[in-house]
């Protein structure tokens, strides 16, 4: 064949019938030409409609010559491409997006006017947005850090944007001292690295110099940021906000999300190794979740208090640095969201949603919380400069459902074609253009403010450590244990010790025994010495409700159990305990040495659904390990096998053994205990499945 002879439709992808037809084809002109193509399938075209005769070649003076300026085809495609990325989120850039709905089962009629919130029974869209913070987009999912929890309501009196995060206090008072923050928390800018952990010297340097973040890290350093699932957090609107009924009459009130499927962690060792494991861990949970059909759910509660009580309070509720415990104002169950249905475009939904805490409807409003008050301009900002135009609110995932209408006119990207000559209001020359709603439309608590101008700190926001301590007291031991240990781990990857001394300082004030407990874990042999504390610590009293292990739920309902099986494995005990495990509610995947599966005892072929080495125990909440003698012996030169039960038992799991399972583990060296289970006791298993072995810990790693 001559080298100028070349195939010039190479590499054509002949559609298969039945395929999703392409949705962007919707928008290309109709005509004759656009659905003669191939026949079956609509033409492939440019976006101004003309239709491609070769999608596999650019334009070139010969067969092997230059490509020709001329190609507009390819200088289209090549551009549109160039274009593809936005800048991504300062925050919370990693996510996962799912849409929903929202149903109220108990009106606050007295309380607000507010549709979504007074309607029992009705169901309101949403699209729910899942981040963590530090990390870019493309960062793991499973870094140690607090996750967001956006949700845009679509009512039918506009958008309400909860943009909360899973833990209901922050770091700062003031929003001033945001992008401080979120400088010292990113990659350090010399060096362009830790991408998504907190465990480095600027984060701490400027949380050491901050003590009303104290509170903060106790919730950081608590297994709340190593969630095991998105299914399995708690969110919050952290900041009091305000509903306000027919009456005028305002009451405060924050938002709690809490899920159905209860509180769940991981161990922190489980969660460096997930990150290895599988990068997309949450993400992927979350989209296979809803591909079975088990769609995630939280119910909606309120706190609910007025100024009087809120006045009786010993913390100001503006400081988002302190929390209403649930014993003193109990939260009230009003609704719950569920999550069905996944978006159809990561990009045109998860990464283009818009969220904006000034998005409130009539009935809801703002409080004074200082830094709620920074979040009202910055979103919109920040909106315009990621989306790059005024018009954001036009994209589907952002527009609302119900009516709107307005004068503002033009901008990039403007999708409205507004008719007519009137663009101003008031107007007498069209009689059905947009007017204003006196009555039912957004009106502010009438409050009265007073007092001294400037840049003043409210007295009442001085004291930072008591509720740090409430929330240390609060925990169980093994909730502590991670505590400390976590906070001798990120101090452990800071250089200066003058930092790591002046974090150990500060716990002094929060809880002698931690102090002590994280300055041995560091190797101090003198305490530091404590800062002055700008208010006296109170003692509050503890707060069952601040654990994670206090609010897990015993069941396998939204769990993953992995059966381990190699050559010559039993497969009526795999049956059985697959079995077990699917009516508990539990997924459960076979795990083998090749994907292709095992030759079982019986001569039967069993096909795996992961590979050992690429599916480690840390993918799973409790493990069953079946093995014939000869698999045993095989699998014990296999590091993964090992790693699979010591990693199981490390990370406090059930594990159901046959003879075979239970020779890998004194292979493995690894110990007895209640939670290792005789694969024949199926209910035995399925019980300690539930839990973690928590009791198990001291035994496998020594905790600050
Ligand atoms: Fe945000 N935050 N934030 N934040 N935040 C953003 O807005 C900001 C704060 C939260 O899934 C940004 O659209 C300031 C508290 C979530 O798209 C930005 C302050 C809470 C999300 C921004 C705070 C949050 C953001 C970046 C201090 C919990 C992701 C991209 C006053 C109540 C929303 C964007 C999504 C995102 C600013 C503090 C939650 C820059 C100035 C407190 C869940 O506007």
């Amino acid at each position: 064949m001559s080298k100028d002879k070349t195939m010039r439709n190479s590499g054509k992808n002949p559609q298969k019938k039945g395929a999703t037809p392409n949705a962007h084809s919707q928008h290309a002109a109709g005509g004759e030409l656009h659905q003669i193509a191939g026949g079956e399938h609509p033409a492939l075209t440019t976006n101004q409609g003309v239709a491609l005769s070769d999608n596999q070649n650019s334009l070139k003076a010969n067969p092997r010559g230059p490509a020709l300026l001329e190609d507009f085809i390819l200088r289209e495609k090549i551009t549109h491409f160039d274009h593809e990325r936005i800048p991504e989120r300062i925050v919370h850039a990693r996510a996962t997006g799912v849409h929903g709905y929202f149903e109220l089962t108990t009106s606050l009629k007295q309380y607000t006017t507010a549709r979504i919130l007074t309607e029992a029974g009705e169901k309101t869209p949403v699209f729910t947005r899942i981040s963590t913070v530090a990390g870019g987009a493309g960062s793991v999912d499973t870094p140690r850090d607090v996750r967001g929890f956006a949700v845009k309501f679509y009512t039918r009196e506009g958008n309400w944007d909860l943009v909360g995060n899973n833990i209901p206090i922050f770091f700062i008072q003031d929003a001033i001292k945001f992008p401080d923050l979120i400088h010292a928390v990113k990659m350090e800018p010399d060096r362009g690295f830790p991408q998504s952990a907190t465990a480095h010297d600027t984060f701490w340097d400027f949380i050491s110099l901050t003590p009303e973040s104290m509170h903060m890290v106790m919730w950081i350093m608590s297994d709340r940021t190593i969630p095991r699932s998105l299914r399995m957090i708690e969110g919050f609107g952290v900041h009091s906000f305000r509903l306000i009924n027919d009456a005028g009459e305002s009451t405060f009130v924050k938002f709690h999300w809490r899920p159905k499927l209860g509180l769940q962690s991981t161990i922190w060792d489980e969660t460096v190794k997930i990150s290895g494991a599988d990068q997309d861990f949450h993400r992927r949970d979350m989209f296979e979740a809803i591909a079975a059909g088990n769609f995630p759910e939280w119910e909606f509660a309120v706190q609910l208090f007025t100024q009087e009580e809120a006045d009786k309070f010993p913390f100001d509720h503006l400081d988002a640095t302190k929390l209403i415990p649930e014993e003193l104002v109990p939260l009230q169950v009003i609704g719950r969201m569920v999550l069905d249905r996944w978006p159809n475009n990561f990009f045109a939904e998860t990464e283009q949603v818009a969220y904006c805490p000034s998005h409130v409807v009539p009935g809801i409003d703002f409080s004074n919380d200082p830094l709620l008050q920074g979040r009202l301009f910055s979103y919109l900002d920040t909106q315009l400069s990621r989306l790059g135009s005024p018009n954001f609110h036009q994209i589907p995932v952002n527009a609302p459902k119900c009516p709107f209408a307005n004068h503002q006119r033009d901008g990039h990207m403007q999708m409205a074609q507004p008719a007519g000559r009137v663009g101003y209001e008031p107007n007498s020359l069209s009689e059905n253009s947009p007017r204003e709603t006196p009555v039912k439309g957004f009106h502010s608590a009438a409050v009265t403010e007073t007092g001294e101008k400037g840049r003043i700190r409210a007295g009442s926001f001085a004291d930072h450590y008591s509720q740090a301590r409430q929330f240390y007291l609060s925990q169980t031991t093994y909730e502590q244990a991670h505590i400390a240990s976590a906070l001798v781990f990120e101090l452990s990857k800071v250089e200066h010790v003058h930092v790591r001394e002046a974090m150990v300082g500060h716990l002094r004030h929060i809880e002698a025994d931690l102090a002590k407990r994280v300055a041995a874990g560091l190797g101090f042999d003198k305490m530091p010495a404590a800062p002055v504390a700008a208010a006296p610590v109170q003692e509050m009293e503890p707060s069952p409700a601040l654990q994670i292990i206090g609010k897990m739920k015993p069941t396998l309902m939204g769990r993953a159990i992995g059966i381990l099986i190699a050559d010559g494995s039993d497969g009526a005990v795999i049956k059985k305990i697959k079995k077990a495990a699917t009516d508990a509610g539990a997924s459960v995947k076979l795990v083998a040495p090749k994907v292709g599966g095992a030759k079982l005892a019986d001569g039967s072929m069993l096909a795996a659904d992961g590979q050992l080495a690429g599916t480690p125990s840390v993918l799973f909440d409790a493990v069953a390990v079946i093995l014939s003698d000869a698999g045993a012996k095989a699998l014990s030169v296999e590091g993964a096998a090992i790693d699979f039960v010591r990693d199981a038992f490390g990370h406090l799991k059930a594990i159901a053994v046959d003879k075979g399972g239970q020779a890998l583990l004194k292979m493995a060296h690894v110990g007895q205990d209640a939670g290792i289970v005789d694969s024949n006791d199926k209910d035995a298993f399925i019980a300690a499945a539930k839990t973690r072995q928590w009791d198990r810990e001291k035994s496998v790693r020594t905790l600050a």
